[in-house]
């Protein structure tokens, strides 16, 4: 805490006035809530993650710049500049630091437990994706190069399991699952190469989690953690939300059993996602639409095994088998998917 409070006097603010405390389930960054007179959320950047930093930044600015003057009702939380002037500050260690006004009245929801919160939601992210449909792509950045490339991420298992030595035999059955699903690498670098998706503005984190809805109404208000608003295609928004909204329980479940395919969930989110993108969609767009949420439950389970293969360098894990256990429930559910949607 006694970086918080470095950090804080860069932005002439005393911690002793704030209640302190670490808030949210992401795997990547350390987020704090700061509640005072104001209340703030602070967060420190993973800057192994985020080896640009400053292009997580840059893309920010160009898309709040963007739509402050063509969508000036649409609220997109920007940062708070320091003293300084600076959108981010750095401690002695390196870590980037940025800091955002706390949204008052907001809260948000780790799973999804109705048709109509699927909608809302999907509408959220949908609609940001809309507003930045005819922003310039060229001005944005990648913060992570092809973050979702699913050809990349199949070579990085292949890797992973190459290193692998003795991690790789409580992983046999995993991997084994993992192998019967590369067609769909195929398919996805088809679909990319065929050119019938637009590059776009995309959120590429659409998790329920970020999204803040109106403590009172109910009502979405805004999307957060857009550490990774950058150009991409439509299928990494709505597959993530396929991935992580028709199931009802999260990635870290370990009753297997417990994972499923929630239709009328699946049916409320793609109509919600249409509703705000369906117009500037293109007719390939549309095609693909029952391919996204399998590519992206794939990506993710070759993430998290290839993390587990290589000795969990990558994500957060507070039990050493935790990111086998997310692979393998990640895998199960692409079986699902598959019979569901394939
Ligand atoms: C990471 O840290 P968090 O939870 O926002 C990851 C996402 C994964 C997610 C899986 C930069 O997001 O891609 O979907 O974990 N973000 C990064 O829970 O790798
Ligand atoms: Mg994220």
């Amino acid at each position: 805490m006694a970086e918080v409070a470095q950090i804080l006097q860069r932005y002439h603010l005393d911690s002793a006035h704030f209640k302190v405390e670490r808030i949210g389930s992401g795997h990547i960054h350390a987020t704090y809530k700061l509640t005072g007179p104001r209340s703030y959320v602070l967060q420190r950047v993973n800057k192994n993650v985020f080896t640009q930093p400053e292009l997580i930044a840059s893309n920010l600015r160009r898309a709040a710049d963007y739509l402050k003057w063509n969508s000036p009702d649409y609220l997109f939380p920007t940062v708070i500049p320091s003293a300084g002037g600076k959108e981010m500050e750095y401690d002695e260690e390196g870590f980037p630091w940025r800091l955002f006004p706390y949204i008052d009245n907001t809260i948000t929801i780790d799973s999804v437990s109705s048709a109509d919160q699927a909608t809302q939601a999907a509408m959220a992210f949908g609609r940001l994706s809309r507003l930045l449909d005819k922003a310039d792509v060229s001005s944005f950045h990648p913060t992570i190069p092809r973050f979702h490339d699913l050809a990349l991420r199949k070579v990085q298992f292949e890797e992973a399991l190459t290193g692998a030595g003795d991690r790789a035999q409580p992983a046999a059955q995993a991997i084994e699952s993992a192998k019967r699903f590369f067609p769909l690498v195929d398919e996805y670098e088809a679909l990319i190469r065929s050119g019938s998706l637009k590059e776009r503005i995309v959120h590429n984190d659409t998790k329920i989690n970020n999204v803040l809805f109106d403590r009172t109404t109910g009502k979405t208000v805004a999307v957060i953690d857009l550490d990774t608003l950058m150009p991409g295609y439509f299928i990494y928004d709505l597959g993530d939300m396929v991935r992580t909204f028709v199931c009802p329980v999260s990635e870290e479940e370990q009753d297997f059993s417990r994972i499923a395919f929630r239709k009328e969930i699946y049916e409320a989110l793609v109509e919600g996602y249409l509703s705000e993108m369906g117009p500037v969609m293109t007719e390939g767009e549309k095609a693909s639409l029952s391919f996204a949420g399998r590519m992206m439950t794939y990506i993710m389970a070759l993430r998290f095994l290839a993390d587990y293969l290589r000795g969990n360098t990558y994500y957060h894990i507070t039990y050493p088998e935790q990111n086998l256990v997310r692979a393998g429930n990640q895998l199960r559910l692409l079986e699902i998917l598959s019979e569901n949607l394939g």
